[in-house]
This record gives C-alpha cells, structure tokens and sequence, in this order.
C-alpha cells in the first residue's frame, strides 16, 4: 500500500506541474483526494490492515496528501499570478500617447447659407418672421392670388392633410399672415426662411422638403428699380462683386410684373460653359412686384401701397456657391459630406 501511495503521489506532482490552467487543478484535487480519488481509494483498505501496520501507512497517506495538497496550492499561485499579469499587460495604458482629437461638429452647410442671408438682410433694414409649416388652404394658396381652380396649384403638388390643411409649399403664407398682422397700416422689410414641402420625387435638383427664403417689402412708392437694387446687392454680396445681374421677364400668380434673375456664370464669367449650360447667365431667384390683388388680400389698399417680393431656394444658393452637385446630400446626414462644410 505505501508503493501505491508514493507512485500516486508522484503521478499527482507530475499532472500538477504540468497543468496549465486552474481547472486543471481542480480536477487532479477532485480525482487524488475527493470522495472518489484514487488516494481515498487506496486508503478504504486500511481496516485489512494490522495494527502495527496501520498507524505507519496512515502516516504515509497524511503526508502524501498534503503534499500534493501543497503543490496544488503553489501551482495554484503561479497560474493566477500568470493570469493577473496577462490581464495587467492586456489592460496596461500607454500614458505617454497623445490624447485622441475630440471630434468637434459644426453647423450644417444649410443652417450657415440660410445665416448668411439672413444677416445680409438683416444688414438691410429686414426683420426675420418664421410661421407654421402646416397651413391653411388659404394662407398657402388663396391669400397669394391662387384661387382654388387656379391651374398654378398644379405646379405645386402638395402633401394635404386635410381639405383644408397641407403643409406649405412655400414660405409665402408668412408673408400674407405677417401683412393680416400689421393690418395694412404700417410699411414693413420681412423675410422669411424655413421648410418647405412639395410633391416631388427626389433627384439630384428636386426634394420632397426644401429651405426658401423669401423677401417683402411694403411701403409708399416701392419701385421694381428698389427691388433690383436690392436683389444686385445680395447677389454680389453672396457671389462675389464681380458678378453681373440680369432680370428676364417671367409669371407668378402673386407678383405682377414678375421676374427670374440671373447671375453671371462665375466658372466663365459669362463665355458660356457646362455649368451654366452655356449661356453664360445662371438663374438664382425669382421676385417681382406684390400683385394688387394680393396687396388687398394683405389689409394694404394698392392705391396707397406697393411693394415686391422675391424668393430663393438656400440649397441651390449653396450648391452653386460651394459646388455641390446633389440637393439631396443636404439631408441625407451623410459624414463625408457634413465634415467638408464644417466653418468650425
Ligand atoms: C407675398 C407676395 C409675393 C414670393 C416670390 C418667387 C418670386 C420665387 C421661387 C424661387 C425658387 C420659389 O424656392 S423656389 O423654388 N420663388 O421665384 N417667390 S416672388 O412672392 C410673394 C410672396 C408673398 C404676400
């Protein structure tokens, strides 16, 4: 029995030693001194034994278990030791990196364009008004001269909520409800910047929701020459002074004369090119002056008052300005395109 329980002992030390993780440990307790080990095993035919015999081996067997007991435990040590400095090394933290870049943002590309009109405006005498995006049938159409058969409704398909409800196809509605407010009493330079919504499928010129800025300028005596005065300047404030401006006749229901206004092409400078379709000339806005009918509509009496109005859309603005080739981009949030614009 005491060979037995020295070659035990000796296959114990040598699993022990060659265990590599703690589990390992736990199975060579389990099977050398658990209830069913091979130790306790040897150790249940102690009562064969004689007398004199039995305290010797007993002896043994003590001194066999708490020596793989021991061995257990130091080889126990080592490995969570080993464990402890692999995770010390895994987590370790170089100090002397360089700190990361705080990602700083910035303001969209349409949030700066819109500010910067909005400040030239500003500049100008104008006040800035906001209004509801969802709006009455009235304000968006009739008040401004489309009566409800007028074909004009067509050119703008609209998201009705209900028969009277849509949301607003422009921000002209601000406009007549800014004229409701001042009762036709006072004169008054608004503009008016915001969302809009049209039914249109989206390409790379046309989006569903778009941003117009649109201007009004009531007072005595307005002439279109104050209009293109004003339109002059904002053009050679936002492209550059040394472009050129031409107004060419056109048609909108609230505005009698109406017309488009171009700017000089700034890649040829009016030779003619892919960009402005050779022509030279690159349309940006359109205005005119306020039609009488929509004056009246307004509070303001057209023998008294006159006035114009004009009408952009920010994202063309930026898109010729800056080059963007998709209207699209503005909302899509991608990245790529939100960090080539940040100011900051
Ligand atoms: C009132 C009276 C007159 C607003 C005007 C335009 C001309 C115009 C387009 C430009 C590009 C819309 O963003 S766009 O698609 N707008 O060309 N808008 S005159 O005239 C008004 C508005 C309100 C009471």
């Amino acid at each position: 029995m005491k060979e037995q329980l020295e070659k035990l002992q000796q296959d114990a030390l040598a699993q022990i030693n060659a265990a590599e993780e703690l589990k390992e440990l736990q199975d060579i307790r389990v099977a050398y001194l658990g209830k069913k080990g091979s130790i306790t095993g040897v150790l249940k035919g102690m009562g064969k034994l004689s007398p004199e015999e039995r305290p010797v081996i007993g002896e043994v067997a003590n001194k066999v278990r708490n020596t793989i007991t021991d061995a257990i435990e130091e080889k126990s040590q080592k490995l969570e030791e080993i464990a402890l400095n692999k995770q010390l090394e895994a987590e370790a933290i170089d100090v002397t990196l360089p700190g990361r870049k705080v990602q700083a943002g910035g303001p969209h590309l349409l949030t700066s364009i819109v500010e910067e009109i909005e400040d030239l405006f500003i500049g100008m005498g104008y006040e800035v008004k906001e209004g509801p995006e969802v709006e009455t049938d009235y304000f968006n159409f009739e008040a401004l001269n489309l009566p409800k058969d007028h074909p004009a409704r067509d050119m703008q398909d609209s998201f009705y909520i209900t028969n009277e409800l849509l949301l607003r196809t422009h921000t002209s509605p601000v406009q007549a409800r800014t004229m409701k407010e001042y009762k036709g009493e006072k004169p008054f330079k608004m503009i008016c910047p915001g969302k809009v919504y049209r039914r249109d499928s989206d390409d790379a010129t046309h989006s569903h929701q778009f941003t117009q800025i649109e201007g009004l300028f009531i007072d005595k005596k307005v002439r279109m020459s104050d209009l293109k005065g004003t339109l002059n300047a904002f053009a050679k404030k936002m492209f550059g002074e040394d472009r050129n401006i031409r107004m060419r006749p056109s048609f909108f229901p609230f505005t009698e004369p109406s017309v488009e206004m171009d700017i000089s092409c700034k890649v040829c400078n009016g030779e003619g090119c892919s960009v402005c379709k050779h022509t030279g000339w690159i349309e940006i806005l359109g205005g005119g002056m306020v039609h009488p009918k929509v004056l009246e509509m307004g509070g303001y009496d057209p023998k008294v008052y006159s006035g114009f109005a004009f009408g952009m859309g920010p994202e063309r603005i930026a898109m010729l300005k800056y080059g963007v080739s998709d209207i699209r981009s503005f909302y899509t949030n991608d990245i790529r395109f939100l960090k080539q614009y940040h100011q900051a």
